[in-house]
């Protein structure tokens, strides 16, 4: 079948977004070197434009190779930017490659030597500039080395402080210029650090109560890092939902306890994938859906293009599902059953008042009758099965 001619075609509305060192992964793993050859960043623009995407994110490093000139930083954005304007891509995510280099493998804003720390401050608000120059509304910190393998090594509320300085200075440095930025903490627990810091959703919304602009910093989770640690990712971006904290997300598929593997979406974990994108879709959530996968290491240049087309897909295919979950009138059924709709209800109609405490000790429990009650969960569940195995 010809994908390129169903219900399910990608288009700038849907808001998909690519990170260039995504469809630009060239499929080295800690044990093999690269299998396809490096993209032009204007070249995956111009794909990613064909295929129905919306924008693109990049760190620095991926856009303006380290060690460019002043000239030739000037010479790439302007070619970059024409890519831009020729398709109509947008940029709404920068970030800064805090990672790679050696410099970092102690840490950047949690180093111990505060010489590397103001270097990666440095480097970050170089990229903030280069973000915001081309339209970034949020600016992704993941800290991809913010951790220790030798723990006498790293004092943690220390380095916590140190982490909690940087974020501050970034806020003050984005409100002293005048960006249009939000903040957005990518967690992750482990790899490639032997443990990370802020390792998962719920530690990185407890750290942001402790920042100077609490207001600024919300968060970037990822499918894949959230699930490494075998927790529920749609139940940790409900609960950044619910904090009002979802500033980005990064979609991709994960297996529990494993490496970091950045699959295609919904290649693994179909059902979480389900979820999430129903939670998103319910929730009209207005951010993009921004891809953090990357193609197999067994395909060519030709099958990354396949990759990213299939997670846009995927995402279309589920939205679809998520729609017929809602017009399903056996699901319906099913839901009222399991008396879904009673945690709309509050609990003390009055509030906690007096009177209402007086109430509730004075309230009739027929516990034997609540006790023996049967939600239907089984059946509720089948159903869902059955509608995303496509036989509903
Ligand atoms: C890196 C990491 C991702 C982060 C990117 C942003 S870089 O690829 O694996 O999860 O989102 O820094
Ligand atoms: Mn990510
Ligand atoms: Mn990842």
């Amino acid at each position: 079948m010809d994908n390129q001619s169903d219900d399910f075609m990608p288009c700038p509305e849907d808001r998909f977004t690519f990170g260039l060192w995504t469809v630009g992964n060239r499929g080295r793993d800690p044990f093999g070197h690269e299998t396809r050859p490096p993209i032009d960043p204007v070249e995956s623009v111009r794909r990613l434009a064909e295929l129905g995407a919306y924008g693109v994110a990049f760190h620095d490093d991926d856009l303006i190779p380290p060690g460019s000139s002043t000239a030739e930083r000037e010479q790439i954005l302007k070619r970059f930017r024409a890519a831009l304007d020729d398709t109509g891509m947008r940029v709404p995510m920068a970030t800064t490659n805090l990672f790679s280099h050696p410099v970092f493998k102690d840490g950047a804003f949690t180093a111990n030597d505060p010489t590397v720390r103001r270097y990666a401050l440095a480097k970050t608000i170089d990229a903030i500039d280069l973000g915001a120059e081309l339209g970034a509304q949020t600016y992704v910190l993941w800290g991809g080395r913010e951790g220790v393998e030798c723990d006498a090594a790293k004092d943690v509320p220390a380095a916590l402080d140190c982490y909690a300085e940087a974020v501050n200075a970034i806020c003050e440095y984005i409100r002293d210029r005048g960006y249009e930025l939000e903040v957005a903490i990518e967690p992750k627990p482990n790899e490639p650090r032997g443990d990370l810091f802020l390792p998962t959703v719920g530690h990185a919304l407890a750290f942001i109560n402790e920042l100077d602009h609490p207001e600024m910093v919300g968060l970037n989770p990822e499918f894949a890092h959230e699930t490494m640690s075998g927790l529920s990712f749609h139940h940790a971006v409900a609960q950044t939902l619910w904090h009002d904290k979802l500033f980005h997300i990064d979609l991709n598929a994960q297996r529990i306890g494993r490496y970091d593997q950045d699959f295609r979406f919904g290649s693994e974990g179909i059902r979480d994938a389900f979820y999430l994108v129903k939670l998103l879709e319910e929730a009209e959530w207005d951010g993009v859906r921004h891809f953090d996968a990357h193609a197999y290491r067994t395909e060519s240049a030709e099958g990354v293009w396949e990759f990213a087309r299939g997670c846009m897909r995927t995402y279309l295919v589920l939205r679809e599902k998520a729609q017929r979950f809602a017009a399903d009138s056996d699901i319906q059924e099913a839901l009222a059953v399991a008396k879904v709709d009673g945690l709309t209800e509050r609990t003390l109609v009055d509030g906690p008042t007096p009177e209402s405490f007086a109430a509730l000790r004075a309230e009739k429990f027929d516990l034997d009758a609540l006790a023996a009650y049967g939600y239907g969960h089984e059946r509720l569940d089948q159903l869902v099965t059955e509608l995303l195995m496509g036989i509903r």
